[in-house]
């Protein structure tokens, strides 16, 4: 069909032209946008939604880019979304370059679009779960969201996905205090990344006894903790670090 055909049909076809239009409206709340939005909803409802949230320069997007290149392998389609791409602070490369610089680049099979935050929080998380409609609309069986984790607007953007994982780094600051009660609580999994540095199993130790601590939600599952080492897809593995609550 023709590039004139309403928009939301051509992301429910999967063009990726359209995708890239389609998030770009939902990003600047452009005209047309809620219709756009409410359409592909009644497409949506597939993909498996994953928030990764933590502390700045924790290794969020390193650990996404694995993630993505495990999915790949297994022969899904991905499509990422990250808020509050890094900054120069946190010294975190932007996801998409990370992406660019492996065997991930080029491969069409994963889709990436960061959101800056513009010191808009409460809008944002509206445009990241409309953004994640948009690329389940669009068939990716996969859809990661990246946020950093430091406030209650950015848990509450993970906090609709269907698995939450919660990332930390060993010799945060005082034990993992860097971790927010509210990101103790959301975590469908903790993942302890950067795991070749000193401390790792202490962190590990530190958080399952946070957990053991904490309340949990009535049919949570054991919530467990993984070490990972982003770089080098160490940990990685979908059938861990990656499993699923449902
Ligand atoms: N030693 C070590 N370094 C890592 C690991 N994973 C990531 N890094 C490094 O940590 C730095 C930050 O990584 P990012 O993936 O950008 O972290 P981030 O959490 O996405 O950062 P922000 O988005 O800025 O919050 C980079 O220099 C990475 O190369 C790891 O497992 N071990
Ligand atoms: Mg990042």
């Amino acid at each position: 069909m023709t590039a004139t055909a309403p928009l939301a049909e051509r992301v429910l076809r999967g063009e990726q032209g359209a995708l890239a239009r389609a998030l770009t409206l939902v990003e600047r709340r452009a005209p047309g946008c809620d219709e756009v939005v409410a359409e592909l909803h009644r497409a949506a409802g597939r993909a498996h939604v994953i928030g990764v949230t933590g502390p700045p320069g924790s290794g969020k997007s390193t650990l996404v880019a694995a993630m993505a290149a495990e999915y790949r392998r297994a022969g899904r389609t991905v499509g990422i979304i990250a808020v509050d791409p890094s900054s120069v602070f946190t010294g975190g490369a932007i996801l998409g370059d990370r992406i660019r610089m492996s065997e991930l680049a080029g491969d069409r099979g994963v889709f990436i679009r960061s959101f800056a935050t513009r010191g808009a929080l409460g809008g944002l998380a509206r445009v990241a779960l409309d953004a994640v409609t948009v690329l389940d609309a669009a068939g990716r069986d996969v859809v990661v969201l990246e946020t950093v984790g430091v406030g209650q607007a950015e848990v509450d953007v993970v906090s609709g996905a269907q698995s939450v994982a919660v990332v930390s780094v060993p010799g945060l600051g005082d034990g993992v205090q860097a971790i927010k009660a509210g990101l103790l609580e959301i975590a469908d999994v903790h993942v302890v990344n950067k795991a070749d540095r000193e401390g790792a199993h202490r962190t590990v130790s530190e958080l399952r006894e946070m957990l053991r601590l904490s309340r949990r939600r009535p049919g949570q599952w054991n919530v467990p903790v993984e070490q990972t080492v982003a770089h080098s897809g160490e940990g990685v593995p979908i059938s861990s670090s990656a499993s699923t609550s449902t």
